[in-house]
């Protein structure tokens, strides 16, 4: 049947079960903008800056494991999509961006609104394309939506011209083929490596298991807490896998790295076999190289090789995904009546026992000044640990990283690898979407917040009740944090000296907003504020030089950690 490309992208999204677009119009568009509101079978969110549909599709990718999709013009569209793609890609997200382009016939011209939108995103796309033949727009896109899905997930771009979506060709969808050299998975691992892996588990007296992303990514959550409870081993996680292993079952320890618990570092430092699960040896997690796990074998499972032997060299490499990896060894764990007595781990479990009681993650209390991890303790009191968390990037990432038990994968939404200010309010929409039922609360600082305010419209607009937890020192808090520990106090640039009241912009984009400044209005304020059903911000004028604890100094081994007024050392 012959149809328009602005028909056959819209018949593909429909066929990739594509419910929701985060977008922005403009003239290279504009038929794309026609063609859906003629044919709303996919609901489209208008943001308000072409970052924010990014990250909301990003959202909405790691809230659901779907594929998210934006929706942007040509040249300055576009490249207001960098960032959101670059955070995508950096923590393994599968989102498909759209891009309008000029015709074909002006490519390389320097035509209005024109940029390479396809070499400026090479670096940070999964994979990129540039559609010249309106024969190929239904396979591409097809193609599009498996890359990004597929094997180590990731964001990409399919850059189409103006001209292009408005061809008329045939389309049918039994006829699309892909393109499959470009989807070519590594081969399974054979059944050796997991054999020798039940080995080197036999073997080991003080194993720690240090899961990432790749376990959320990969849908393996059921058999990692199978595995982890059945061979009794302490698991810590990296900011990006919180939530995979319950945070409040007696193994867990919490993250380990830079701000990473006194214990799961003490564990990482101790341990004689480290298994590395969808976690990728990041260099906020590892600290200094050569003393990170010096103690242990350390067995690496990544979907992706290129991810193993980079940073650290290690015994046993298996590429796989992090579920059939699980599910091959939790056979093997069966088959073999291996599970390790509690006398077997007892020592080892003990020790870590005593690690905890050392030095659990605390602060000082303060009659006058609201504490900004009481703020998420109370949060995670009053949602009984049920809401879905994102965050924007600085202290309150680490706070709401420490501070907040996450039980259930993708309820922790965070950008990791790129760690960009203004992800989380935008990310937030996006979850929401797929969760009306759902609390979803942005933890935020007032530098990041500012750097996508502007999407309280669209939250009015389509009616998203999410809920903002502003914690709002009056600082770029994580740097003025460095200038004090290492700079000697020159706060150079990072005083935001003027502030807006974010309880007036917030009810002038028509939310609910509440202020607290003393300690005892923390509860009544999330209170009044998290459980009605708009859109409300809640701003904590928090201590102002309040520092994230524990810290490894940059550089250095994670087993030396400053804990706040206490250095400890081990
Ligand atoms: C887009 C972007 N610009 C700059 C940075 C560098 N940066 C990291 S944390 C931070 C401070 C964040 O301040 P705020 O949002 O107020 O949060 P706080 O640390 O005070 O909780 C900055 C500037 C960044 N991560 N992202």
């Amino acid at each position: 049947m012959k149809m328009k490309g602005t028909q056959i992208l819209l018949e593909c999204l429909k066929a990739e079960g594509v419910e929701v677009m985060f977008g922005y119009p403009g003239g290279a568009v504009i038929d794309i903008y026609d063609e859906l509101h003629r044919n709303p079978a996919v609901k489209h969110i208008l943001v308000r800056h072409e970052q924010a549909a990014v990250h909301a599709a990003d959202g909405y990718a790691r809230a659901t494991g779907k594929v998210g999709v934006a929706l942007a013009t040509s040249g300055p569209g576009a490249t207001n999509t960098v960032t959101g793609i670059a955070t995508a890609n950096m923590d393994s997200i599968p989102i498909v961006v759209f891009t309008g382009q000029v015709p074909t016939h002006l490519i390389g011209n320097d035509a209005f609104q024109e940029c390479d939108i396809t070499g400026i995103t090479r670096p940070c796309t999964k994979h990129n394309y540039l559609v010249r033949n309106p024969d190929e727009l239904a396979s591409t896109i097809r193609e599009a939506f498996h890359i990004a899905r597929t094997g180590r997930p990731g964001p990409v771009l399919v850059d189409l011209p103006k001209n292009v979506i408005a061809a008329e060709v045939d389309y049918d969808p039994a006829k699309i083929r892909i393109n499959a050299t470009k989807l070519s998975l590594p081969p399974k691992p054979s059944s050796k490596k997991f054999v020798q892996m039940l080995e080197m588990l036999r073997a080991s007296r003080r194993p720690v298991l240090l899961t990432g992303g790749g376990i959320l990514l990969g849908k393996a959550s059921d058999e990692l807490r199978a595995f982890a409870r059945r061979a009794k081993i302490p698991v810590t996680s990296t900011l990006m896998g919180l939530g995979a292993f319950p945070g409040s079952d007696p193994l867990f320890l919490g993250m380990p790295g830079m701000h990473g618990t006194y214990y799961a570092n003490m564990a990482i430092s101790h341990c004689d076999l480290l298994i590395c699960i969808g976690a990728r040896f990041d260099d906020r997690v590892t600290g200094k190289l050569d003393t990170f796990a010096s103690n242990a074998q350390i067995i690496h499972i990544d979907v992706d090789p290129s991810s193993i032997n980079k940073n650290i060299v290690v015994d046993l490499p298996i590429v796989s995904d992090a579920k059939s990896a699980l599910e091959n060894i939790n056979r093997l764990l069966k088959d073999n009546n291996y599970a390790p007595t509690d006398a077997e781990r007892k020592d080892w479990l003990e020790q870590i026992e005593a690690w905890k009681k050392k030095a659990p993650l605390a602060y000082c209390q303060d009659a006058e000044h609201i504490k900004p991890q009481c703020v998420i303790e109370t949060l995670y009191e009053l949602t009984k640990g049920k809401a879905i968390i994102t965050t924007e990037v600085g202290q309150n990432q680490m706070w709401a990283a420490q501070f907040y038990r996450y039980d259930d994968p993708n309820t922790f939404i965070s950008s990791g690898g790129l760690g960009t200010m203004g992800y989380g309010f935008p990310a937030a929409l996006g979850v929401k979407l797929a969760f009306p039922d759902r609390i979803v609360v942005d933890i935020a600082g007032d530098g990041s917040i500012q750097m996508n305010i502007q999407e309280m419209a669209t939250a009015m607009q389509y009616n998203i009740p999410v809920k903002i937890v502003l914690l709002n020192n009056g600082y770029l808090g994580m740097v003025r944090q460095w200038q004090e520990l290492f700079y000697e106090k020159r706060y150079s640039n990072t005083d935001m000296t003027f502030q807006p009241d974010f309880v007036k912009v917030a009810e002038a984009y028509g939310w609910e907003a509440f202020r607290a400044k003393r300690p005892e209005e923390i509860r009544p304020v999330l209170e009044k504020g998290l459980f009605s059903n708009r859109p409300c911000l809640m701003d904590f004028q928090i201590a102002r030089e309040e520092c994230v604890y524990p810290m490894v100094r940059p550089g250095a081994s994670i087993s030396e950690m400053t804990l706040g007024t206490r250095e400890m050392t081990n």
